[in-house]
């Protein structure tokens, strides 16, 4: 296959795969996994669309601002409650949800922000900016099954609990607990029987979800609620606070976190280009750009995200099926899933640690540093910038340069993309095809839960765009320093994990047990995530090991019997419309 200047083979792969697929279908199985690297001389082209595919609006005053385009504020807070009595909880929630952020409302505010700090590497130095007299405080709600179970009892949709198809939200996250390979030893720290919210007998039926530009405002806003929630008779479960670390947003293990997250197709009115995911490649230079918000983000149909939306069909720029599985009234929700995540931050570093010191012995790993072991376990540095891009060193302003810092695939070359005028990427190396994982390995945390445009266990280079997921987290306690800390024993700090999708068995539940918490899926050989993978294989002790390349491509396994993140509480919960929310969960 011939390359066009400035035009990746991804590209080129991608598109003529679409349309090759079905004939590909017919002769043979042959978007199998594991057969190796992309063998282009299969591909053929599909013809370039010059026009954007016809994608649906999304209803802004209808969808919860923290599903799409999500919160992304500085602080957060979390409130899990429970219903004594379902009356006057009606009363509550009917002026709870009018003061719900909508995808509308949340949607001017991120603009606002994009245009202050760009997108390019000039963001470094205006991360942590706000633009000029912005002080949002946002509130969004979500429901367990137990709690919408409460709330439609004896009234005109009591059977409508059971229309939601997702057995995973019907059972509640700690009757799913184990499937997630969380620790079933009733002893353990990880069991929902010591989680601090969500374990048998403290299951929420309410979480609230606020967030602020400032955590003054956000806490004077949960403590209004909270005081209006307890004198409508619900109680407090369990309620806690987030916020980010640093400018640039990492978690407690030093990562940049939040960059990659699914571009959700949809359209919006009233915005610059009326899409809600903006698109940053030039149409008249690559025809594929359609297929991409930021350079490297393929964009996913809202169905996989939000009820009621056109789900990924086989062709991505033509919308499938639409998606609706919930009763009528679910249209404009989502299934949201909170995780209480505790990171045994000393742990990971000893463990990082203790890797680099055993590899400076061996041949094919010399110099490697703590911090090169850790960016292999994660897929990026610190910074954020992908190990795929920069192999060997970080680079901060790579790593926040959303032009350039998810603009790479595992399966094939990815040059730098024509950006449509006005946007301006930093000049970085290019990514360089990995199939077996020499750079970034099978097991990184970042390819374990999205393969990107690799053909997996569940068939071809599309196979994760329905597994993907919209995450919302932000960390909680204090960080670590850089003393000897006292994690396990007393630490207490991680993730207030969140995310957003249309079904939480094939999303959340399956990147989980079935990619990150195996040993050999999406690709074999690979090893487990050593970020979020557990083993729970009753008499494997919750063993987990790894592959990773040496510099100079030589395998070594890595192996620990600690977990570094830990469930300490969460729950399985629906999001509702607005007009659901007032009209049938508070009517
Ligand atoms: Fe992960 N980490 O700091 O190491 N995650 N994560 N995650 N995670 C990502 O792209 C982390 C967790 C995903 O498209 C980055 O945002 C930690 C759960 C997905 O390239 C970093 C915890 C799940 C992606 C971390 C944690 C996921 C992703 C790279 C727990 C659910 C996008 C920065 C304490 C399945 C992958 C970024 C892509 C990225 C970390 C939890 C999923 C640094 C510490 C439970 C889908």
């Amino acid at each position: 296959m011939t390359e066009r200047p400035g035009v990746s083979r991804r590209h080129l792969l991608i598109s003529s795969g679409l349309a090759a697929m079905a004939a590909l279908r017919r002769t043979k199985n042959t978007d199998d996994p594991g057969t190796g690297p992309d063998r282009p001389a299969r591909e053929r082209w599909r013809t370039p669309r010059s026009h954007a595919p016809d994608e649906p609006y999304l209803d802004g005053d209808e969808i919860q601002g923290n599903v799409v385009p999500g919160f992304q504020k500085r602080y957060m807070a979390v409130a899990a409650l429970t219903i004594d009595d379902s009356a006057r909880a009606k009363g509550w929630l009917a002026d709870v949800a009018s003061r719900v952020t909508t995808l509308g409302e949340a949607m001017k505010s991120c603009a606002k922000v994009r245009e202050h700090r760009g997108l390019g590497p000039e963001r470094l130095h205006l991360l942590g900016t706000l633009p000029p007299g912005m002080n949002d405080v946002w509130l969004n709600i979500a429901l367990s099954s137990g709690g919408l179970s409460k709330l439609l009892k004896g009234g005109d949709h009591a059977g409508d609990l059971g229309l939601f198809a997702d057995q995973g939200f019907q059972r509640g996250l700690a009757a799913r607990s184990s499937l997630l390979g969380d620790p079933t030893d009733r002893a353990a720290e990880g069991n929902p029987a010591n989680w601090i919210v969500g374990g048998p007998g403290r299951e929420a039926d309410v979480l609230l979800i606020l967030a602020a530009d400032r955590e003054g405002e956000g806490a004077r806003l949960l403590a209004e609620v909270r005081a209006h929630a307890v004198a409508s008779g619900l109680t407090v479960l369990y309620e806690e606070s987030g916020r980010k670390l640093d400018t640039i947003g990492k978690e407690h293990f030093g990562f940049q976190d939040g960059i990659s997250q699914p571009g959700v197709r949809g359209r919006l009115p009233g915005f610059p280009d009326g899409f809600i995911t903006p698109r940053t490649i030039d149409p008249s230079c690559l025809p594929d750009a359609w297929l991409y918000g930021l350079p490297g983000q393929y964009l996913v149909w809202p169905g996989e995200f939000v009820f009621g939306y056109p789900r990924s069909g086989a062709d991505p720029l033509t919308p499938g099926q639409v998606n609706l599985p919930g009763p009528a009234w679910s249209r404009n929700g989502s299934y949201l899933v909170f995780r209480r995540l505790r990171q045994d931050v000393a742990g990971f570093r000893a463990f990082v640690a203790a890797s680099a010191e055993g590899f400076s012995r061996r041949a094919g790993f010399e110099g490697v540093t703590p911090e090169w072991v850790g960016a292999r376990l994660v897929g990026r540095w610190p910074s954020g910038t992908p190990v795929s891009r920069l192999p060997y060193e970080d680079d901060a302003a790579l790593g926040v340069d959303r032009l350039a810092n998810n603009n790479f695939g595992f399966a094939t070359d990815a040059a730098e993309d024509p950006l449509v005028a006005g946007l301006k990427a930093g000049r970085w190396p290019d990514a360089e095809a990995d199939p077996v994982g020499l750079t970034c390995p099978m097991a990184a945390h970042i390819r374990k839960v999205n393969s990107r445009e690799t053909p997996n266990d569940l068939g071809g280079r599309r196979a994760s765009f329905n597994r993907r997921i919209l995450r919302r987290s932000l960390p909680f306690g204090p960080t670590l320093g850089e003393l000897p800390g006292h994690d396990p024993v007393d630490g207490n700090r991680g993730l207030l994990f969140a995310c957003y999708q249309a079904s939480i068995e094939d999303q959340f539940e399956f990147l989980c047990n079935g990619w990150a918490g195996s040993a050999k899926r999406p690709r074999s050989p690979s090893g487990f995530d050593m970020v979020i993978g557990q083993n729970g294989m009753p008499g494997d002790r919750r063993m987990r090991s790894c592959t990773i390349f040496g510099p100079g491509k030589v395998p070594a396994t890595l192996a620990t019997m600690s977990d570094f993140v830990v469930p300490t509480g969460g729950g399985y919960f629906f999001s509702p419309s607005i007009s659901a929310l007032k009209e049938v969960l508070a009517a």
